[in-house]
């Protein structure tokens, strides 16, 4: 398949069709004797040959360690390096690669700033806002960096469909309030947040914002400019890209006046016993040698995305939301978590009867894979008084035809039950 190279009807068309899964190796296999059919993608979305080929042919011919040989291969793995570098500031809107840091992950890069720029900024008795629908990673660091300083971490509720309560902004948001962190979409609940309005307000009172854009990444064109956002993070995994990659986007400014969070070769400017000084940004936050193949794989991932158009694979997704909402809504004693007027590629449900890791064994067992589980937000859970959700979440490989054996599988499960 050549992304991109199609009329946006010939896209709509193959996206509807499933005609892309044939760019995805792991799609073709069977599980449980029958086709699988991938709805897990909120938790880890599949890799494209394209990214497969890019990492083997890096791994093949050029690698070598980055930014630190004359010789021909260190190079050339610096020249692949610093062009995925490009290719992210490119994809994001990024106003130079000088903003893009490359860690980890989403959970690497809320801990980057909590420990650099939270714990240099925030002093006993400030505030940090975050939202009763964090995932965990944009919880438990705020938390372990307000217990460290004796700051206090403030949360945003939300209401029974899963949208934050926006009304009780302003009561939160006050004059100790340093920094406020919000994911961009619910990987619980699929809400999708207004985040350019928060950031609006909380820029009001001089007050800096963290995008969680581990869910939006793969389902929205991401523009951090217009966004106005001070940080956005986001993981390679979760955009058809490897594991073990990620970004964070850092205002410029705000990245100059953050300490390094960790030491180590490449992030230093001169080293002496008596005292080092240290690298401008990006480099200050990249200690050590960097996951090279994986940002290489990360560029290769958002060159495919960028070939099909974010703006299709959205069109897309939310068709299949439509239909998956209302199809889920048929099956008797099936109640769905998560109604937010504004959602995204992901629905969270219940099935009467059938516990949600019970459920997820059984679909497995059809070929089916969702997740199960509290999706490491257990809060959100809380607020449901409920331990776990099924959560069904959706890719641009995904089709029509997923869903129906979905809920073909939810009636099976339910008649094992003698539901
Ligand atoms: N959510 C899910 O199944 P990492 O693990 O660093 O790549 O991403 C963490 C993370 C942060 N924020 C949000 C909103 C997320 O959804 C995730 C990862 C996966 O929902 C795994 S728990």
């Amino acid at each position: 398949m050549q992304a991109g190279t199609a009329s946006l009807v010939t896209t709509m068309d193959r996206l509807a069709s499933g005609a892309f899964k044939a760019d995805f190796p792991i799609l073709q296999q069977q599980v449980g004797n029958k086709p699988l059919v991938y709805l897990d993608s909120g938790a880890s979305s599949q890799k494209p040959q394209v990214v497969i080929d890019a990492m083997t042919k890096y791994y093949c011919h050029d690698h070598s360690n980055v930014h630190r040989g004359v010789h021909t291969l260190s190079q050339r793995a610096t020249h692949a390096y610093e062009q995925a570098r490009q290719k992210v500031a490119d994809f994001i809107n990024a106003p130079s690669t000088d903003d893009v840091v490359f860690v980890r992950g989403t959970t690497e890069a809320i801990n980057l700033v909590a420990n650099s720029y939270g714990a240099s900024q925030l002093q006993a008795g400030d505030e940090v806002l975050i939202t009763a629908l964090e995932h965990h990673a944009n919880i438990v660091p705020w938390q372990m960096v307000c217990e460290r300083i004796g700051a206090r971490l403030r949360v945003l509720p939300i209401n029974d469909c899963g949208e934050l309560r926006l009304d009780q902004l302003d009561a939160l948001l006050s004059s100790r309030t340093r920094i406020v962190a919000v994911a961009h979409i619910s990987n619980a609940l699929g809400t999708v947040n207004p985040v350019a309005q928060i950031v609006e307000r909380a820029h009001a009172l001089g007050v800096v914002v963290l995008v969680d854009g581990a869910q939006s990444i793969p389902h929205a064109k991401i523009d951090v400019q217009a966004l106005d956002c001070d940080f956005f993070c986001f993981s390679g995994h979760k955009v058809y890209g490897p594991t073990g990659i990620g970004v964070l986007y850092g205002r410029q400014s705000l990245l100059q006046q953050m300490p390094p969070w960790q030491g180590g070769g490449d992030m230093i400017r001169v080293v002496t016993f008596e005292k080092t000084t240290y690298a401008d940004p990006p480099l200050r936050f990249e200690a050590g040698t960097p996951d090279i193949a994986e940002a290489i794989g990360l560029g290769a991932a958002l060159d495919y995305v960028s070939a099909i158009g974010l703006d299709k694979i959205a069109a897309h997704e939310k068709a299949l939301l439509e239909y998956a909402t209302a199809q889920l809504s048929s099956v008797p004693g099936l109640r769905i978590i998560g109604t937010a007027a504004h959602k995204a590629a992901v629905v969270s449900f219940l099935l009467k009867g059938i516990h949600p890791h019970d459920l997820g064994t059984i679909l497995d067992a059809e070929g089916v894979a969702i997740r199960a589980g509290h999706h490491c937000a257990m809060p959100v859970m809380q607020f449901f008084s409920i331990p776990a959700t099924a959560r069904a979440s959706f890719g641009l490989y995904n089709t029509m035809t997923d869903i129906d054996a979905l809920v073909a599988a939810l009636h099976k499960a339910r008649k094992l039950f003698g539901l």
